[in-house]
């Protein structure tokens, strides 16, 4: 079995924020002003993790798919050891930076694979989105004249083991909460152009994940807000999460525990936009927020990537 995990990627060094910036923006280079700002964004949480999770997720992913190893080394144990290749082969691209999708197909082919799965580190789909990878690694399999059939994991928002795995962990914060029942569970996604959201599949998708945990918990008061609109003039779907915080103000919430439902793992827009941004709008209106921990490479998680990707291999026969 041959899988591609694809993420976000992020730059591994303050030099590569430029050219990675202007990955994002398709090629065109940010002004001075606008990399400035991000730069600053990345100074001021210290450095993106994210790299090295998804890294962490597809070892343990290969790790779950060929159950050679245990999720993680014995008690005592110093080091986990060599690692035995199985039949199972997870291979890595990331959208925005090295390894870049591209580069991991082009790994594949020179490996020989005839079939494989592609998942992504995001669990819904938007145009914006999972749409975008599924064209990086079509666009990737035409240059090199189609060398292995793909099949892609669409998306999963209410996987039950996802859905668990995010309501254990809401869980951990109610009981940090000291009135549980009169506080507001937010749980957000990234925002995307509203031009690239009219078909209302990403809201509905989020919207669903948020209801699957609040039913699981039978949490009184929750909603959805979105996060980490771009720097770019149109407009982008909303409340933000700073303005859903004024809102929850308004009404009388003392507590609001927040979940990124949108991000599996930790990186620039969890740490900035929920821990630093965030945290700063509700110190300034007297709030308390709690902000939920992160799947990362969690065995609870890669058990969920390990149940697709296996459903999905299925589908091939
Ligand atoms: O830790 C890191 O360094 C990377 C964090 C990161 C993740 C992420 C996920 C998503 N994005 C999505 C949509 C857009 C659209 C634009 C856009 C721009 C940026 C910029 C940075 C950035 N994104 Fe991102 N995104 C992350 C980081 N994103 C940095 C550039 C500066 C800025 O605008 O803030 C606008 C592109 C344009 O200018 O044309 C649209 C979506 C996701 C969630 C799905 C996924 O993970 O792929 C959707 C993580």
């Amino acid at each position: 079995m041959n899988v591609l995990l694809m993420a976000y990627g992020t730059p591994y060094r303050q030099e590569e924020i430029e050219p990675y910036y202007t990955d994002i923006r398709r090629g065109r280079p940010p002004s001075p002003e606008l990399l400035a700002e991000l730069s600053e964004r990345y100074h001021l949480i210290g450095r993106s993790p994210l790299n090295e999770i998804t890294y962490a997720q597809a070892v343990r992913l290969e790790a779950a798919l060929n159950a050679s190893l245990p999720l993680y080394p014995q008690p005592f144990q110093s080091s986990p050891g060599p690692r035995v290749r199985g039949p199972a082969r997870v291979y890595l691209g990331t959208k925005h930076w090295h390894p870049f999708i591209a580069e991991a197909v082009q790994a594949m082919a020179q490996d020989g694979v005839k079939q494989a799965v592609g998942i992504v580190a995001a669990p819904h789909f938007s145009s914006r989105s999972i749409a975008e990878y599924r064209e990086k690694v079509e666009k990737a399999l035409a240059e090199l004249g189609h060398p292995f059939r793909f099949r892609l994991v669409e998306a999963y928002p209410e996987h039950p083991g996802y859905i668990q795995a995010l309501a254990q962990r809401v869980l951990e914060q109610v009981w940090c909460l000291r009135e549980p029942g009169r506080a507001l569970f937010l749980f957000t996604a990234h925002s995307i152009p509203e031009k690239s959201a009219q078909d209302g599949i990403y809201q509905a998708q989020v919207r669903t994940t948020a209801e699957r945990v609040a039913q699981k918990l039978g949490l009184a008061h929750w909603d959805t807000a979105w996060q980490s609109a771009g720097r770019t003039p149109e407009p982008w779907i909303g409340p933000d999460v700073n303005e859903r915080l004024e809102e929850a103000a308004a009404q009388g919430y003392q507590e609001v525990v927040v979940t990124a439902v949108g991000f599996p793992s930790d990186h620039l827009e969890v740490f900035y936009d929920l821990d630093y941004e965030a945290q700063n709008t509700a110190a300034r209106l007297g709030l308390r927020l709690l902000r939920t921990r992160s799947l990362n490479a969690d065995p609870d998680y890669i058990e969920v990537l390990r149940d697709l990707v296996v459903r999905e291999w299925a589908a091939f026969e």
